[in-house]
């Protein structure tokens, strides 16, 4: 089994943590980058660095000898405009310039909110076109044609997952569409290691859960196969819901609800 050099940047948040400590348990050599302190004891052989996405030279330099750049870094939420350029754009636009100057594969986070504005009974293919709700959504769109441009101009791999919800365990109606277990996602993040070749692959970051919004994705080629399941929550969440029927009707949820001025 490979044991790849990986860069995180984000350690510090919810899924940077998660991966943080989960990939360090499996032997890879994890370099920590946030512009937070990480929380807690650093995993056995992880190195901790504070780094600044919006410094280019400072991220630069943080990606020297990794095989991989786990980009969990950025703004994970809805927020204005002027508080999401500089992480999400001015900083996966620095990632994809050090992957490129140092030849390393990237996982890009996306999200569901690339297409939070699609009713919840909607199927979707990847190939679909993106409808973000919101400035956040708009930034994970911006970093998967980014994605694709430095894949078809210079060669960078990437891994784009368009993640639904990551906790332990889910928590209302929305969830049982949207779950990404945690094995599920570690699993997922390893196959960008161990996988012959990348290229520019997008996938539906969710379980096996049969309410899943989303279908045909590059999983097979990669070797992902997800193993757990939103369906025994079924029973017990089906009535947990917001009472807002934007929120409740679309694949966003309550993102789609800020700043919303659409009349029915
Ligand atoms: C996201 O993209 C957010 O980062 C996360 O906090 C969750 O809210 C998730 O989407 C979701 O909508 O469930």
């Amino acid at each position: 089994e490979r044991r790849p050099t990986a860069l995180l940047t984000g350690a510090a948040g919810h899924l940077g943590g998660v991966l943080a400590r989960r990939l360090a348990a499996c032997g890879w050599h994890m370099r920590l980058t946030d512009i937070k302190p990480f929380e807690g004891p650093l995993p056995d052989g992880a190195t901790f660095l504070t780094v600044d996405l919006e410094d280019k030279r400072a991220v630069q330099d943080a990606a020297a000898g990794c095989d991989l750049i786990l980009h969990f870094g950025g703004i994970s939420t809805e927020q204005s405009f002027e508080d999401i350029i500089g992480p999400n754009y001015r900083g996966s636009f620095h990632i994809y310039e050090a992957a490129r100057y140092h030849r390393a594969r990237v996982v890009f986070p996306s999200s569901v909110h690339v297409v939070g504005l699609y009713e919840r009974g909607d199927k979707l293919d990847q190939d679909c076109v993106l409808r973000p709700d919101g400035y956040y959504g708009l930034s994970k769109a911006y970093g998967e044609m980014l994605a694709r441009m430095y894949w078809e101009k210079h060669e960078v791999e990437s891994l784009i997952v368009r993640i639904g919800s990551t906790l332990s365990e889910p928590t209302d109606r929305r969830f049982l569409s949207t779950w990404l277990s945690y094995d599920d996602f570690i699993a997922l993040v390893r196959c960008s290691a161990e996988a012959e070749r990348l290229a520019f692959t997008v996938i539906w970051g969710a379980s096996n859960n049969s309410r899943s919004f989303w279908r045909d994705d590059g999983r097979a080629r990669i070797g992902w196969q997800p193993e757990d399941s939103s369906d025994g929550y079924i029973e017990r969440l089906d009535a947990v819901v917001t009472h807002d029927a934007i929120a409740e009707g679309l694949q966003g949820g309550r993102f789609v609800t800020v700043d919303y001025t659409r009349e029915g």
